[in-house]
């Protein structure tokens, strides 16, 4: 049964300060005057908002600035996201990504193989197709007749062996079928990796560029061990990723497959529209997903990151572990989420 007397409002945690080195609660809300600014989700946010940052402090798009940003993590081999990410259950690799702009503009890939830069990809399907959206060998087939290069689909060492792990037992279970994990933790357990953290094979950023316009981004390697074909929320405009210039932006990470049942990060803007801040935006949408799960949402994660048109940047996660790391004139910071099971 949920209880919410374990529902942690967002004022008693706005004492908690820093925790771990990273602060708890979000940013403060920006004044026009400190524009630009890029958020993205997880530590590994850091280094892509640096490259989002070189774009965005020349005066440059936040559209291209988001686009450079995520790149940064594809291309790195410490970070599940991109080819070096775990492969699905047939040992393959294949990557979601999208990306919007304050026009409306969006474009996205799903279930690509072998191409290194997916968010690179979905810009172009954006900007020279007549689509939103290009999957499998029909997104693989528009990168390469755009000059992508063919990778040689082989995994990164680190996949390759946590592959060979997952082949002992090929267990596969989906997070609300985890029947021992919720034996063992209760229908909220934490999720799985060993080391205790969640996997972070997903970034999404939002940026807010000179002029005040709104861009955002999301790429992932998806659910390490997933069954060939499955295609989360990242690549999904409206679950993954949603801007909307006149209101804010929001990005998703964690469980796809709950994102994408409320439309979360649509959800999310339109709870900014009707006047809500960017946290209690992400909290509202937290809590629909709660209500509207109860207690089938099994051990997984579901993060939001927000921003406003002015600034404002807010999250909720549903528990606690997520950071996100913000790059802004003054500060270049990772920020410890609020959850709704505290933190
Ligand atoms: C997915 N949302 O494919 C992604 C996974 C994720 O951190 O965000 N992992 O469901």
């Amino acid at each position: 049964m949920l209880n919410r007397r374990k529902f942690i409002s967002g004022s008693a945690l706005g004492s908690v300060g820093l925790l771990m080195g990273k602060e708890l609660r979000s940013a403060p809300r920006l004044a026009a005057p400190d524009l630009p600014l890029v958020v993205s989700t997880w530590d590994v946010g850091m280094d892509a908002n640096r490259a989002a940052w070189d774009v965005l402090s020349q005066g440059g798009r936040a559209l291209d600035a988001v686009e450079q940003g995520v790149r940064v993590t594809e291309d790195s081999l410490n970070c599940c996201v991109g080819l070096g990410g775990n492969p699905d259950r047939d040992g393959f690799v294949t990557l979601d990504a999208c990306i919007m702009d304050e026009q409306g503009n969006c474009g996205s890939v799903a279930f690509l193989e072998r191409i290194k830069h997916p968010v690179s990809v979905a810009r172009r399907v954006m900007e020279k197709t007549p689509h939103v959206m290009l999957v499998g060998s029909g997104a693989q087939q528009f990168a390469l007749a755009e000059g992508f290069p063919l990778e040689s689909g082989i995994l990164s060492e680190d996949a390759q062996r946590a592959y060979q792990q997952w082949l002992e037992k090929s267990n596969y279970t989906p997070p609300e079928k985890n029947i021992e994990n919720k034996k063992q933790h209760g229908p909220f357990a934490p999720t799985r990796l060993a080391s205790g953290e969640w996997n972070h094979d997903t970034i999404g950023m939002l940026a807010l560029d000179q002029k005040g316009n709104l861009s955002g981004s999301c790429t992932t390697s998806g659910a390490g061990f997933k069954m060939r074909g499955r295609v989360g929320d990242s690549p999904l405009i409206g679950s993954g990723l949603f801007v909307d210039n006149e209101v804010g932006a929001c990005v998703a990470t964690g469980q796809g497959e709950e994102i994408i049942r409320i439309a979360g990060s649509h959800l999310v803007v339109e709870f900014m529209r009707s006047g809500l801040s960017p946290e209690q935006s992400c909290k509202k949408a937290i809590e629909r997903l709660v209500q509207c799960r109860k207690d089938k949402l099994g051990d997984v994660q579901v993060c939001f990151l927000a921003i406003d048109r002015s600034g404002a940047i807010g999250s909720f996660a549903l528990r606690p572990g997520f950071t996100y790391a913000v790059r802004a004139r003054h500060e270049e910071k990772i920020y410890k989420s609020a959850s709704w099971f505290g933190n």
